[in-house]
Formats: structure tokens, sequence, C-alpha cells
């Protein structure tokens, strides 16, 4: 598998901020009301195997579109012999399939990085994992009977709105060769739901591995075109660039992270975290990568200057977080910082400091969590 490609630049100095960028620690109202409509995981739901539904975390670019289930269509058009229109009964009545899939957007991490682009503010919890259920896109291509001239597939999206200051609907594409993956499905149903609103009812793509924003919902059109698709969302957003100029490169799979869930008990407004002394602490996590299986995940007590390996769960499904825990005794009270670090089969780790780029994208650099361990309760007579 190859590795993957990030640019590596120097941050820019806060005093010479470009337009649409702002420094780290402050925040604006912008940003707050995205992060008020979408919703991280709390990391404390890395405990579930599968996340429940209202815990998952949610991306919607626009407003979640006002979808009738009677009279929606799904249609396959374009380059194909034979185009195809079919109600949500007929998507269901195909042959299912059932898998567990871990989504992250590609943004996850972004407040972590100095300067950030104005947007989305994701910290760490833009994670979750489903239990999806679909039907395989690639049979669906082949009964339309993709052209000879046929070279990529868009799916477009009931939401509309704009970004960039352009009007859109939202679009995404795939190559040929990524849609006719089998493991690429059109899904119905979340946790053995139907699913819900904010997840793209009544139907979305669902490419494993690939980091959020390819998993079109509200799925109306599959297009099949004949040239390159340049919009919004492929062309402007989600490309990896070092300047604002540049062409950059897309975005596309899942980088390796592990996320562990912040132990002992935190205080209200700081979330810093209190463990008691006297005992093991287990700590406990998830990591993923969507460039291969998690072959290793190291934990750090000591602020990311030694590494011990974690214990790992078995694999749920090779698109899924994987488990790991690590038994911790603290060497006294005092002030530690906890880090985590996962490494996939194609040998790709997690840097330990940000990797910058212009929209944000992709930064997996390790987990850090401060801890003060407390002595042991004194018992009142
Ligand atoms: N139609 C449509 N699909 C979309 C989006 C959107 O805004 N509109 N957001 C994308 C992004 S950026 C992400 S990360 C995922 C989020 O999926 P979720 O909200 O179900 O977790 O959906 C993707 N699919
Ligand atoms: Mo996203």
């Amino acid at each position: 598998m190859p590795s993957i490609p990030v640019p590596s630049v120097p941050e820019p100095a806060s005093s010479e901020l470009p337009p649409g960028m702002a420094a780290a620690g402050q925040i604006s109202t912008e940003e707050l009301q995205l992060a008020a409509r979408n919703h991280g995981m709390p990391l404390e739901a890395l405990r579930y195997p599968i996340t429940p539904v209202g815990l998952h975390y949610l991306l919607i670019h626009f407003d979640i579109p006002a979808v009738d289930a009677g009279t929606w269509r799904l249609s396959v058009e374009g380059r194909v012999r034979s185009p195809l229109t079919l109600t949500l009964e007929e998507v269901k009545a195909r042959p299912a399939v059932s898998v567990a899939v871990t989504f992250e957007c590609a943004g996850n991490g972004r407040a972590g990085l100095s300067p950030r682009p104005i947007t989305q503010p994701w910290l760490l919890e833009a994670v979750g994992t489903g239990q999806w259920t679909g039907t395989a896109l690639g049979p669906l291509l082949e009964e339309a009977g993709m052209l000879d001239d046929a070279v990529e597939v868009v799916f477009t999206g009931l939401d509309r709105g704009v970004e960039g200051g352009v009007e859109q609907q939202y679009q995404r594409s795939l190559s040929l060769e990524d849609a006719r993956r089998e493991d690429v499905l059109l899904v119905y149903e979340l946790n053995g739901q139907p699913l819900p609103p904010q997840h793209g009812f009544p139907l979305r793509l669902m490419v494993p591995g690939w980091y959020g924003m390819t998993n079109v919902k509200w799925l109306s059109t599959i297009t099949v075109v004949d040239e390159p698709f340049l919009g919004y969302q492929m062309a402007r957003g989600y490309r990896m660039r070092a300047t604002p100029e540049e062409e950059g490169t897309p975005v596309t799979r899942i980088a390796p992270r592990a996320l562990m869930v912040p132990p002992g008990i935190p205080e209200f407004l700081s979330r810093r975290r209190v463990v008691p002394a006297d005992s093991v602490c287990v700590l406990t996590g998830r990591a993923w990568s969507g460039w291969g299986v998690i072959e290793r995940v190291e934990v750090s007590t000591d602020g990311a200057r030694t590494w011990d390996d974690a214990d790992l769960k078995e694999v749920m499904s090779p698109a899924a977080w994987r488990g790991w825990t690590y038994p911790w005794q603290p060497t006294g009270p005092g002030e530690f910082e906890l880090a985590c670090r996962a490494t996939d089969s194609a040998s790709n780790t997690q840097p330990l400091d940000p990797p910058w780029n212009v929209g944000g994208y992709s930064n997996n650099s390790v987990q850090r969590i401060h801890v003060t361990v407390a002595p042991p309760a004194s018992h009142s007579p």
C-alpha cells in the first residue's frame, strides 16, 4: 500500500495571518455556530464498538434537506446505456450487505493547527463507527451499463447551499475504479434503523477507508460523466495544499489515529482529568486507518518521550476501528501527560507535531491528555 502524501510546511507567523485564518486560542462566532450544529462524539463513547446513533459525529455543510420517502427516487444517468430510476423499496430489494465502518471527518484535529482555516473547528471528536446496511454500487452501475467514454461517477445530494461564494448541491465524484470497488455501498440503515435525517435519509454513499466527505448523504442522483468532475467539493474543498494558490492533491483515505477515553474524572470547565493514585488505571481506546489494518498502538505516560505497546483487541471489520487497552500504574501523585499513537499495516504512523495544510485536513498528530494523579483519598474518621 502507498504511504500518505502529506505536504509539510512551516507555519506562517500569526502576525501575517492571511484572510480566512484564525490563530490558536481565538474562536469566532462563525466557528461556534458551526460547532453547535455539527457535534462530535464525546470521547467516552469510544467505549462502544458501534457508536450509538445520537453519539455519532455529524457534519452537514448546508441544511438537513426535507425528503419525502414516497416521492424520493434514485436516478442513475449520464454516460450509461440504460438510465435507471429506483424507489427506496427497489433499492432495498437488492442484495443487502451489513458492515461496521468507521467514519472520520477530514477536518478532525483542525483546531490543533495554528493558524487554522475558519471553518468547522474540530478538536478530536469527529469520528464514529456505524453498522451500515445497504447494497453494492458496482452491480447497479453494471446494470445501467457505463459507456466506453465514462471516466468518473458523480454523486449528488439533495442539500443545497453556498460555499466559497458558489451556490451548489453537495456533490462528490469517484473514479470508475473506486466506484467499482466491491465494498462501496449505497446504505439505507445505520445500526439496524433507517438512516436518521441527519445521517442522510433515505440513502447515502459509503466508501470505507476514505474520509467522511466522500459519503454523500441524501443521495438523489448518480451521474456517469466523460470528463473529470470539477465541482466545488472536489476542485476547491478537500485538497491538500501548502499555499492557497496551488491546485493541491485530493484528500482521500483516512490517516491512522488512536484515541483514548480520557481517564478518571473531568473538571467541568477546563475538562482537566483527575485520576486517583492508589489504583491501576486501565487506559482504553480505539485506533483506525484507511490505509491498512491497525498493527500497533503505543502509549506514553511521560509526554511522548517514551512509548510502550498497548494490547490490541480483535479486528472487528477491515474498515472499523480496533480496540486497545493499556494498564497504567501511576508512579505517584503528580502531573502526567498521556499520549497514544497508532501504526497501520502500511507502516503509516502518527506524527508528534501537526502536519499543516491550508484546509486543515488530516491532522493526525497524537492525542495528548493532561492528567493530575491525586494523592490517595484520606479516610475521615
Ligand atoms: N449531501 C451531503 N453529504 C455529506 C455532507 C454534506 O454536507 N452533505 N457532509 C460530508 C462530510 S464533510 C462528512 S465528514 C460526512 C459526515 O457524515 P455523518 O454526519 O453521517 O457523520 O458526511 C459527508 N456527506
Ligand atoms: Mo467532513
